[in-house]
This record gives C-alpha cells, structure tokens and sequence, in this order.
C-alpha cells in the first residue's frame, strides 16, 4: 500500500493529509481539517491539546488504510507526564507571557555568547529553555517523569511509546548542533534535568504502532506503523521544498515566516548570533539556518481585531496602494503576543517617524511590505554569514496563496520566486514517511525531484524597476 496518513498541526488548524505514491507523481488530499483554538484559563494561555487529539483520531479514521502516520507541529512547546504516563496539565502557548524576564534570568547564567556558541539557536523568548526556566519550582515540574514535545505528545497517545524526535528536539536549545545530540553542559548549567526528555529519535526512524485502543476508535486494522518524520513543522516544510541544486533560500510562511538556506554544517560565529540565526536541525543531517520572522500572523492578528473582513478585497486594496510608505521591523519580539495589532502597527511606524496607515488597505500593504523587506535581510544575511549563493527563493506554506506576498518578495530579493506547495508540510512528513516505508528512495534531492515532477508550482520575476526602492527602505531600517 502507498498511501500515508501526514498529520500536520498548525498554530490556527490542525489537519490530516492523505499522501498517495502513484505511478504518475504524488497525490495529497486533505481528509480532516480541525480550528486550533488556544484557551486562556488562570491567566495563562494554553494549547487545547485533547481537542488537537481528537481532530487527529477523526482525521485518521477519515483517511481509511495506511501504510504509516507522521506526525509534525510547531516546535518549542511540550506537555509534562506524571509517573504514570497521565498529562500534567495543558501545555502552554509559546505566546504565554510566563517567559517574560526569562532571557535575563538565563543570561546570568550562561551569556548570549555562550548559550548561541552551544546550540547556536537564534534568540526567541519562547525558546523551550525560557519556558522551562519560568517553570521551574512549579508542582507539575516537581513532579514530571518526562517531557514531551507536542507531536511526541501525540504520538506517545496513538502507540504508548514515548521519544524525542530530533529536529524538534534542536528547537529546544538544548541540543549541539555540531554533536546533534543533547548538551549536557548547557542543562547543568540552567538546572534542566536531560532525564526528562525520552530517548531521541532520527527522523524516519518507526516511532511505534497504533495501540489496539486507538485502532477501534479509528476504524484502521493494524499493525498501522508511526514513523518519526521532521516532526517540526519547519523541518517538514524544508524538506518539502521543490528545490534543484544548492543555491535556493527557502521561506516557509504562514503564521510564521522562516526564511533562509539549508546547510550541511551549522554557522556558530558571534556575526550570525548578532544578526539572530537559527542553526535548527532539518532531515538527512542538514542544518536549517534561518531567521524567524513574524509572519502572516501580522495580518490575521489585524484580521481577528477587524472581525473577520474578507481577505481578497483588502488585498486587491492593497494592491493599489502607494508602495513602502511605511514599514515595521517584522523580525520584532513587540508583535509575538496576541490582541491590539493594527494599532500596535501604527504606534510602531509613529514610534520611527513615518506615517501611519490611515486604511485597512494601507495596514494590509504595510504588512506585506515589511514581510516582504524582512525577507529580502534574512536571505541576503544568510547567504553573506553562510558564504553560500542563492540563485532563486522558494515560497511554500500559506503565503503561496498571496500573490502580492509573493511578488513584493520577488522583488524585495531581486530574484526569481518559486511558489509551491502550500502544504510544504505535509509533502515532506509524507515523503519521509514513503522513505522509511521502501515505496520512494534517494535523499532530499531526489525527494524534491518527485515533488518538481508531480507540482504546479508558480514563478515569480522581479521588477528590476522597483529595486532602488527596496534599497532605499532597507538602509532606512538599518539606520532606524
Ligand atoms: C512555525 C514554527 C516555527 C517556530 C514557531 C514556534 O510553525 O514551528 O518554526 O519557531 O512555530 O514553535
């Protein structure tokens, strides 16, 4: 049997995807698409982790027959198990303010210097060391035997085997990159008990099989496999990218925008720590060096506080308005948390002298352009502090979607931009998945030729004509 059941968590919906190997190329359908609605109780924000379960159940029995289940999600977050196995509370949402003051906290410990020359992950607030920091004295962690990341969460429920997958594991700060195994030294130091965290896990490695309890409730007859995939969303993404050769960046956007180059080896030099990049472990022994941007998350924090417009006109609006009037650092922590965004934009272009976007259109374009500009700094910054060339940009995820995005980025970089696959995500879970399984073979290149072959994918040539205006607002942001 080719097909596989590719579950992808995301920060707004969850969903199942049927991956199918043909003959003729590769299939994806989605079978089951479920909101992921964060809940705040106490004052804290939580991740609705049973929900997200049952979405995945219903989605499994909506694909039938399966060959394997992968897994992915955002990174960063976990749930904390008691001595039975039971779940000790909710897991919290990275965009939580419990990580307040954590930074520095950490820092008195281990300088920026140190903690980025050990792990060489960018600076997030989030980072899971941040969180485990501001809950250390808590009950749950007095008494957690293990710590799993949310997709080794799910799939400890759907087989009772619990592990660490790897790429999401390097999310932590707490993995060497150059080693690709736990550093000791920076746990010690912060006082973070490795013993927590279940033996790590390579992507495609067999992560269990359906227990019998979760096969009735799907309807599947086992033995049904779980296969470890990059089970951080980004490291499927990555994988999923259509790419030929070497010289592509990639952006993965959607709530997030990820932008950068995929590497063999990790760049740990006080350069790259100083301009924020990440070394993140990807599938196949690659480095996923790349700065984390704020995203599409922008415009549907605007759209929620505008009650839900239609997108499309506000586009096409868009569109038409002036280009670059204003823009915003869209790298900056300022916009991580929910609530007030349009007027959080606004105070931000006051804040650095220009003007305010006086419509709904000219708040949607000051977004695109910041994401867009943002864009263009990440890929030159990484192909300047990696030595590496970038010929092309590959877009993926679901800002393929906005074709202004993606032309604004084409011509923000001054290079082709290929659009395709939205679901990036699941194209590089399933094709793992089929790896591990025998029914595809090769490494990333030929995984990404199978998916050249059987994609649509939309190109995008930049308007040389709009290159001194990127220049210009690019030295504007520097300076400010
Ligand atoms: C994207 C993503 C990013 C990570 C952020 C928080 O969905 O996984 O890679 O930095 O979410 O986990």
């Amino acid at each position: 049997m080719s097909a596989f059941a590719a579950v992808d968590l995301g920060a707004s919906s969850g969903r199942v995807m049927l991956g199918r190997v043909a003959p003729d190329g590769l299939g994806l359908e989605e079978v089951h698409r479920f909101p992921n609605r964060p809940v705040r109780t106490g004052g804290t924000l939580h991740w609705d982790i049973l929900a997200l379960y049952q979405g995945v159940l219903d989605g499994l029995r909506a694909a039938g027959p399966v060959a394997s289940v992968g897994i992915d999600s955002w990174a960063v977050d976990y749930g904390l198990l008691d001595a039975s196995g039971a779940l000790l509370g909710n897991p919290v949402h990275y965009r939580d303010a419990r990580t307040e003051g954590m930074s520095e906290k950490v820092s008195a410990v281990l300088s920026p210097a140190e903690l980025y020359a050990a792990t060489g992950l960018q600076h997030l607030p989030f980072n899971t060391v941040y969180q485990l920091t501001a809950a250390q004295g808590t009950p749950a962690l007095g008494i957690a035997r293990r710590l799993l990341l949310i997709p080794d969460l799910i799939a400890y429920w759907l087989t009772g085997e619990a592990g660490t997958e790897l790429t999401n594991a390097s999310t932590t700060q707490l993995i060497d990159p150059r080693t690709r195994t736990w550093s000791a030294p920076v746990a010690d130091a912060l006082g973070i008990n490795l013993g927590l965290f279940a033996p790590l896990r390579q992507p495609g490695d067999r992560a269990g099989e359906l227990l019998p309890q979760v096969l009735s409730e799907t309807g599947l007859s086992g033995p049904v496999p779980v296969t470890a995939v990059g089970s951080h969303d980004t490291a499927s993404a990555v994988a999923g990218v259509p790419a030929e050769g070497g010289d592509f960046a990639y952006i993965a956007t959607g709530t997030w925008s990820l932008a950068g180059l995929e590497l063999d080896a990790p760049v740990l030099s006080e350069d790259s720590r100083r301009a924020n990049f990440t070394n993140e472990l990807g599938v196949d022994g690659t480095v996923r060096y790349l700065r984390n941007i704020m995203g599409l998350w922008l415009l549907q924090e605007c759209l929620r506080d505008w009650g839900d417009p239609d997108l499309a006109p506000l586009l096409a609006a868009a569109a038409d308005c002036p280009p670059l009037r204003s823009v915003v650092d869209a790298g900056a922590a300022e916009f991580i948390a929910p609530g007030g965004m349009p007027e959080r934009l606004a105070a931000a272009c006051r804040r650095t002298g220009q003007p305010e976007p006086r419509s709904r259109a000219e708040t949607v374009r000051c977004i695109l352009d910041s994401l867009a500009l943002a864009h263009r700094r990440a890929i030159r910054d990484a192909s300047r502090l990696s030595g590496r060339p970038v010929r092309v940009v590959h877009v993926v995820g679901g800002g393929v979607r906005n074709e202004l995005l993606c032309q604004l980025t084409a011509d923000a970089c001054g290079l082709p931009v290929i659009a395709g696959p939205v679901e990036a995500a699941a194209y590089g879970n399933m094709l793992v998945q089929a790896r591990a399984a025998g029914t595809v073979s090769g490494g990333l290149p030929e995984l990404r030729g199978l998916l050249r072959e059987s994609l649509p994918l939309r190109r995008y040539e930049p308007d040389p004509g709009t290159a001194a205006a990127w220049e210009r607002a690019e030295a504007a942001v520097a300076g400010g």
